[in-house]
């Protein structure tokens, strides 16, 4: 892959691991664990995109409470208070995948998260997984009150970088990230953590990847 300008990588199920909340789900509700945990990151997606259509935008956060609320309900599972900020504080130590390690060795280029997560969530999970220092820009969509795949999201590195898409590889393990990356214009660079079938969303990235490690020239 030619070297690009910056690097702007997606933070959940890229650089961190959603599935360490796996633990917190099962040790709560004994045998639902992976239902859960599932259930439970698929719908906090959904309502994203759902939201972003609807024109009620509400943070990630949120967002992530309610797709919790929702999978314990669909899943017939008693949640109080308490169980829910058990779980949901699990979203700040998500464990970094061991592949980051390498993320030093590409060099000078400056590297960058662009995530649909919350501030808060994202400066958690950065700071506690002791990455703080491998990016440059921890950027949240936030700013701009619209979730990935909206050209509005991606727009937000771009503009920081002071880049054209085309000189940025955008990185991200989301297949439907990767599609709305391509046609925003970026070089994107599919992470296929999950060895998952490409999208059918008629976007194709520069390049596929098994771990971070490919990245580095
Ligand atoms: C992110 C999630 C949605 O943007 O993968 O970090």
């Amino acid at each position: 892959m030619l070297q690009p300008k910056a690097y702007v990588f997606d933070a959940f199920g890229t650089l961190f691991d959603t599935t360490s909340v796996l633990a917190r789900c099962e040790e709560t509700f004994p045998g639902q664990g992976p239902e859960l945990t599932a259930l439970w990151r698929s719908k906090q997606l959904e309502y994203s995109w759902l939201r972003c259509l609807m024109g009620r935008y509400e943070d990630f956060w949120t967002l992530t409470r309610d797709g919790l609320t929702f999978a314990c309900h669909a899943l017939h599972l008693r949640i109080d208070q308490d169980r829910l900020d058990h779980l949901l504080e699990g979203y700040f130590t998500l464990e970094p995948f061991p592949d980051t390690a390498v993320l030093t060795r590409l060099g000078d280029i400056p590297r960058a998260i662009l995530s649909n997560g919350s501030p808060t969530m994202l400066n958690a999970v950065v700071s506690n997984s002791g990455l703080t220092s491998r990016f440059q820009h921890v950027l949240s969509v936030d700013a701009v009150k619209s979730y990935k795949p909206s050209p509005d999201a991606y727009r937000i590195a771009t503009d920081c970088l002071g880049l054209e898409a085309k000189d940025i590889v955008f990185v991200s393990s989301n297949g439907w990230d990767v599609a709305g990356a391509a046609s925003f214009g970026f070089r994107a660079c599919w992470l296929n953590r999950q060895n998952a079938p490409l999208e059918m969303l008629g976007q194709k990235p520069e390049a596929i990847i098994r771990t971070l490690g490919d990245l580095v020239p």
